[in-house]
């Protein structure tokens, strides 16, 4: 009996090795579908042997971004420059053995940066701490890929996330899956499935044990995305990259890497000569999607010099999350004024989606003690 990491191994070279089309479909769905249980079995494993002690690192501000990227691409230097913190760098890798973190204004806003070690290739497989770096990755609200114009092999950077269950710059597959404990499995869909048609869905199901409930797709899934709402512990996030040391680069070298990097559109910074911080910063504000929501009190004017800042699709309810917590039980109702507002101071619910500049007065349940904010 071979160890899991060589069958995990011998899966990964076979799926590489057969060609995709009509006839292997089904044998290289059920491949990647082992391959994912195999993935699960490790990291079940390294968890009860304590991996990833000591990386859990407290969040703070209003969102979190990662710097990812190879050893030595000048993470800790663009730390340094962009928040107060003091990240040890240096010309070799893994100087960064600790994951550190900085605070970034952005407007109203704070953003937590984590510098954190370098991936290698392999990091979902342990190697160069990889396993606790990933499990960090998973918790932030964006990554930030740092390049280097010397290696930019993107695509690695990336595969060794997706290993580690990271999907990026995608949504949630829209496939629901309800397992039962009897009754067979169903397989449904509201459009033509051209990856997983003919039960192939069904035999990918039961690679993970499922064999009873119903498979419902709203979407022309691929055989990834099935085993991705199957596998379950899968985080979606957004990222966005910057090529440093952009100083060192001729126009015919940007040229070039601008369409080796497609579709990714880097900003090309220096964090050693500080070109380029400015836009990136706006950047990472954009790709975090903050709006920033404006607090009237009953009567009085807004306070526009200090908005409470949530993100693209916060409701009220969110809102009333970063208020003092009697007004959040004792909230009647919400007035709006702003782009939200369907007319001007409409009243609205806890389920009500915020938008950029709104204004916002909390109504307080009558008999209540305090007035609002
Ligand atoms: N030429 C150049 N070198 C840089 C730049 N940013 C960082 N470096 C250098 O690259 C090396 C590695 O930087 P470091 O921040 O430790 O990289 P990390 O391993 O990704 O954290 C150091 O010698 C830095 O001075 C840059 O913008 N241009
Ligand atoms: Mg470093």
């Amino acid at each position: 009996m071979s160890s899991l990491e060589d069958q995990i191994t011998e899966i990964e070279d076979e799926i590489r090795r057969t060609n995709y089309n009509k006839a292997t479909q089904l044998h290289i769905g059920r491949l990647k579908a082992k391959l994912a249980v195999l993935r699960i079995e490790r990291e079940t494993r390294a968890k009860g042997k304590g991996g990833g002690v000591g990386y859990g690192v407290r969040k703070s501000g209003h969102a979190t971004v990662g710097l990812v990227g190879y050893p030595s691409v000048g993470k800790s230097t663009l730390l340094n420059r962009l928040t107060a913190a003091e990240s040890e760098t240096g010309a070799y890798d893994f100087t960064t053995l600790t994951i550190i973190p900085g605070m970034l204004r952005w407007g109203g806003a704070s953003i937590q940066i984590l510098d954190m070690p370098g991936l290698v290739p392999g990091a979902a497989k342990g190697r160069g701490r990889g396993r606790e770096v990933l499990s960090v990755v998973r918790s932030v609200d964006l990554i930030l890929f740092l390049i280097d114009p010397e290696h930019t092999n993107l695509r690695a950077l990336q595969a060794e996330l997706e290993g580690a269950g990271v999907r990026i710059n995608q949504r949630p597959p829209r496939i629901v899956v309800q397992r039962t404990d009897r009754g067979g499995l169903t397989v449904s869909s509201t459009v033509k499935l051209s990856h997983l048609a003919g039960g192939i869905a069904a035999q990918i199901a039961r690679e993970f044990g499922v064999h009873n409930g119903s498979i419902v797709f709203r979407e022309d899934a691929t055989a990834d995305q099935l085993i991705d709402v199957l596998a379950g512990n899968r985080v979606y996030l957004p990222a966005i990259a910057a090529v440093n040391k952009a100083e060192l680069l001729s126009p015919a070298d940007r040229a070039r890497l601008e369409a080796e990097l497609r579709p990714s559109v880097p900003t090309f910074i220096s964090a050693r000569s500080r070109i380029g911080l400015e836009e990136l910063v706006e950047g990472i504000g954009r790709a975090l999607r903050f709006i920033r929501i404006y607090m009237k009190p009953p009567g009085g004017p807004p306070d526009r010099e200090e908005p409470l800042i949530l993100r693209q699709g916060d409701t009220i309810d969110q809102l009333l999350a970063r208020l003092p917590s009697d007004l959040g039980r004792t909230f009647k109702a919400a007035q709006v004024w702003g782009p939200s507002a369907r007319f001007p101071g409409q009243t609205v619910g806890r389920e009500h989606v915020l938008a950029d500049e709104d204004v916002v007065t909390v109504v307080i349940a009558r008999g209540a003690s305090r007035n609002a904010a």
